[in-house]
């Protein structure tokens, strides 16, 4: 087999977003598209020549010829091993776990997460390091700009390789060895979890679970942990095979994606626990019988119960949220006594912070928890954190999560999703909020005062790294928050983000509904944003 040097032109649209790179699937099928974004990759970082690439994908369209593409060009380039997960599966978390656990130098994650797939859906790529953790800025800055400038790309003319059974093949001098993509990631579960304690609750008669893979990722990874190893009843997992279009829906995990989950968590037949994960198994969502857990309040849940879980018993050192998460753990952080951090969105904000042992917990309103057992937010982990504390508390979700505010206080959330919306619009919406914040601190709306507004910048407290312009804070002096975001993961025009949050503690306003109290503070945040004037939207398209 010959190294063959391709000549190729730059693309202009090859920069990295809040996670990796997502375009339509028809972008990336473009003669060279792939080719020069994975040859940049290989040009910036030198230390895979020679090195171990741990490969794979959440099984969407494109994802296995991506997979021939990128195996060719990594034998060119000198890459010495390849693991590669069969069928060229690999959840986000599982890769993370892979780079870690075999040293490899970094990995690619083949995936646009939640986003819907099939010809006409979106394709991703994504480069974590050797943390196992998503490039942080710097690489990804370096990755466009090489990608502006790249004149040739390395492949070989050798043959697509049997990427589905177990086993060591060679692509010219680099070896491939094709691993379960289920087996690693499971062990490591089982070292985290009371898998005993949990057997115990879904044999207690008294305990019914369904797991919605949603024809992504995690069906393999649920099946063998869940009804495997923790021999839960056949059919707890549904929507469990992994289709290239996800059987035509969205894999996201939120309550209009998975209404027919949420549907089995009503009504006399309800199921006690249900749980959904995302694309490629980094997202999750927790439904107790009649009861939705916001991402925002699970992650503060879990770090106020860490301690049941055998592989969190010491607790927790510190937590982490993004900045538009809502202040729940903050609230937790400060019962225990510990730090907690505001980061950006994204989670390559949360490595630094978990290399330097500095937080064990962290997550992010959409739909991600994760910790310091990898450095990917983790579906199934959060899922199973959460069984190891119904199996040890023994209470309803509702119960558990009403005491939570009973203790600590509610925040309520909400988010909302303005989509593919005219790009300049929500450029000029996010200008306009920017000339202003100056002179909103003081000011009263609807009751409430102010008391500051800023444009969110982050300083890496562990490598001094500085991070500007990250959304749009709001806050008034009862705790409640408004934040503005553009989107960095949508692949049509622009997606705005309103995210919303009024905290409570007094006991008679817990268990209001969540639309009735935020009603006056969205009517605040239209207001000021003019966001139906410059979006021409009365109303957002996804309502989380
Ligand atoms: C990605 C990132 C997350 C981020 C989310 C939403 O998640 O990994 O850190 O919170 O996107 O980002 P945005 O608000 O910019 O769309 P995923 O699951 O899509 O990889």
């Amino acid at each position: 087999m010959t190294v063959i040097q391709v000549p190729t032109t730059p693309f202009a649209d090859q920069r990295p977003g809040t996670s990796g790179l997502r375009k339509k699937v028809q972008v990336f099928q473009q003669p060279h598209y792939l080719e020069n974004f994975v040859q940049s990759l290989f040009d910036i970082r030198p230390d895979l020549a020679g090195g171990t690439l741990v490969l794979g994908g959440d099984g969407r369209y494109y994802n296995r010829e991506a997979v021939q593409i990128i195996l060719r060009l990594a034998a060119a380039n000198g890459v010495a091993r390849v693991l590669l997960g069969a069928g060229a599966l690999l959840s986000t978390p599982a890769a993370s776990h892979l780079i870690r656990k075999y040293r490899a130098q970094g990995g690619i994650v083949l995936s646009a997460s939640h986003n819907p797939g099939g010809p006409e859906g979106d394709f991703g790529i994504k480069f974590n390091v050797a943390n196992g953790g998503p490039a942080p800025e710097a690489v990804t800055e370096a990755l466009h700009a090489r990608s502006r400038e790249i004149d040739r790309y390395l492949t070989l003319d050798g043959p697509d390789i049997d990427i589905d059974h177990l086993g060591t093949t060679n692509l010219g001098e680099m070896e491939i060895q094709v691993l379960d993509p289920v087996r690693d990631y499971a062990d490591l579960m089982e070292t985290l979890f009371d898998f005993e304690a949990i057997q115990q609750l879904f044999h207690s008669g008294l305990f019914s679970m369904r797991f919605d893979a949603m024809h992504a990722v995690t069906g393999p990874y649920a099946r063998e942990i869940l009804e495997g190893r923790l021999r839960a009843e056949p059919g707890t997992v549904i929507n469990g095979e992994p289709l290239p279009d996800f059987g035509g829906h969205h894999p996201d995990p939120n309550l209009k994606h998975a209404a027919d989950l949420v549907a089995l968590t009503k009504g006399p037949d309800a199921v006690s626990f249900a749980a959904a994960s995302d694309g490629d198994g980094d997202r999750n969502m927790i439904l107790g019988r009649n009861c939705f857990v916001t991402p925002s309040d699970s992650l503060a849940v879990l770090a106020a119960n860490a301690h049941h879980a055998p592989g969190y018993a010491g607790g927790v050192v510190g937590v982490a949220r993004s900045m538009p998460t809502s202040q729940a753990v903050d609230r937790v952080a400060e019962q225990l006594g510990v730090e907690c951090y505001e980061t950006p969105t994204g989670w390559k904000f949360f490595g630094n912070l978990l290399d330097a042992g500095r937080i064990t917990l962290c997550g992010e309103e959409s739909f991600g928890t994760g910790s310091n057992h990898v450095r990917e937010k983790d579906g199934l982990w959060a899922v199973l954190f959460w069984l190891n504390l119904l199996a040890a508390k023994r209470q309803p979700v509702l119960d558990l999560l009403h005491d939570h505010w009973r203790r600590f206080g509610r925040n309520y959330y909400t988010r909302h999703d303005y989509e593919a919306i005219d790009a300049d619009a929500a450029q000029g919406l996010m200008e306009h909020l920017r000339a202003h914040l100056a002179e909103l601190p003081g000011r009263t709306l609807g009751g409430r005062t102010l008391t500051y507004a800023d444009d969110f910048a982050y300083r890496d407290p562990v490598d001094g790294s500085e991070s500007a312009r990250q959304g749009i804070r709001l806050g008034f002096e009862d705790g409640a928050r408004i934040v503005y975001r553009l989107s960095g993961t949508g692949t049509e025009g622009a997606t705005l983000r309103v995210y919303l949050e009024v905290y409570e503690r007094d006991p008679k306003r817990l268990f209001l509904d969540t639309a009735e109290v935020m009603a006056p503070l969205v009517d605040i945040a239209r207001d000021l944003a003019e966001i139906e004037q410059r979006t021409g939207r009365a109303a957002p398209d996804v309502i989380t």
